[in-house]
């Protein structure tokens, strides 16, 4: 009998987590639908207006965010949740003594969504600490964080998770998720390295040395190919299963990088410290970041140890913003 998520969480870390691990895992199941079906259901496209980051919403970042806040805004368990797209976080008042706080991009990369592109579902539990309230708990560090969860819409539909014990993967199947994998490690060092090579001209030039090296083999002593989807889940997955780099450097457009850091850097760092990865703002541990309000980006550095590190060596020297 395959395991299913909510027995994996359950067995190893209470079934408290595992209600809103399989609540999130519930939502997704109801996105892929629409995912399915967009093409159809004429949701493609923009909603017609701009979100908190300045951004044109996707109509079906709209459909998953109802999705995902209407799912997990309902457990006992959660006191607030911040998303990418609502402006404020929501404050469940009538219970502040929840432990749970619930952050999350409903729906990361939907501007491929149009051409087919493989787009995400990206989540970070926070418990909240003995007498605080449910924003304060967002804000903590990365490095408090309870769970990283993330799903991959694609050939395939993966939810991969961490809660501090190792990274699981799990695969969609008949509208469950199934453990496929436990204990995914990130290679050491991968042949692949991933950036907006058209934002290099608007970047530290330090940047700009550290791709010649990954390419011609110079900083790590491997050359390395270029591979960039465009969807951070897609690039993250990818890097976290054979190795390599991903890189979001500030730009003149993004001068404190383009990736929020509550509910897309954080958790995905995580991910990647568990399965024996690292990721950096380009200098300081991304999971030590604290930040000031819900929306902050953050420039990321995040794949295996021996790039991250070598970059994060060479931009050290570099002047900060
Ligand atoms: P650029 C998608 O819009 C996203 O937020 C991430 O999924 C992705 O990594 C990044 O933006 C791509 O940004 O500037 O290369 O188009």
């Amino acid at each position: 009998m395959p395991t299913t998520l909510f027995q994996h969480v359950q067995h190893r870390h209470g079934s408290g987590l595992a209600e809103v691990l399989q609540a999130v895992a519930a939502a997704a199941v109801q996105v892929e639908q629409a995912l399915r079906t967009a093409g159809l259901a004429d949701v493609l496209g923009t909603a017609g207006y701009e979100n908190i980051q300045g951004e044109q919403q996707q109509k079906l970042d709209v459909i998953a965010n109802e999705i995902l806040s209407a799912a997990i805004g309902k457990l006992p368990t959660v006191a607030g949740l911040v998303s990418e797209e609502d402006d404020a976080p929501v404050v469940f008042a009538a219970r502040p003594d929840a432990p749970y706080v619930v952050l999350f991009d409903p729906l990361d990369g939907s501007s491929n969504l149009d051409v087919n592109v493989n787009v995400g579902t990206i989540v970070s539990v926070q418990t909240r600490p003995a007498g605080t309230d449910a924003v304060t708990a967002a804000l903590q560090a990365g490095s408090q964080q309870t769970a990283a969860l993330y799903v991959n819409y694609g050939p395939s539909t993966l939810l991969v998770y961490t809660a501090g014990r190792g990274v699981h993967s799990f695969t969609l199947s008949s509208s469950e998720f199934v453990l496929a994998a436990e204990d995914l490690r990130m290679p050491a060092s991968g042949p692949y390295y991933s950036l907006n090579e058209g934002n290099l001209a608007e970047s530290d030039p330090a940047y700009t040395s550290a791709v010649a090296g990954l390419r011609d083999g110079s900083l790590t002593g491997d050359r390395h190919g270029s591979r960039y989807v465009g969807s951070f889940i897609a690039d993250f997955h990818r890097t976290l299963l054979k190795g390599g780099i991903f890189l979001y450097p500030p730009t003149k457009k993004n001068p404190h990088g383009k990736l929020r850091l509550l509910y897309e850097a954080s958790p995905l760092s995580f991910v990647a410290e568990q399965a024996g990865g690292a990721a950096t703002d380009g200098q300081e541990r991304i999971l030590d970041l604290l930040p000031a309000e819900p929306h902050v980006r953050t420039p990321l550095v995040i794949g295996s140890r021996v790039e991250v590190s070598a970059v994060s060596d060479m931009l050290a020297g570099s002047p900060r913003e």
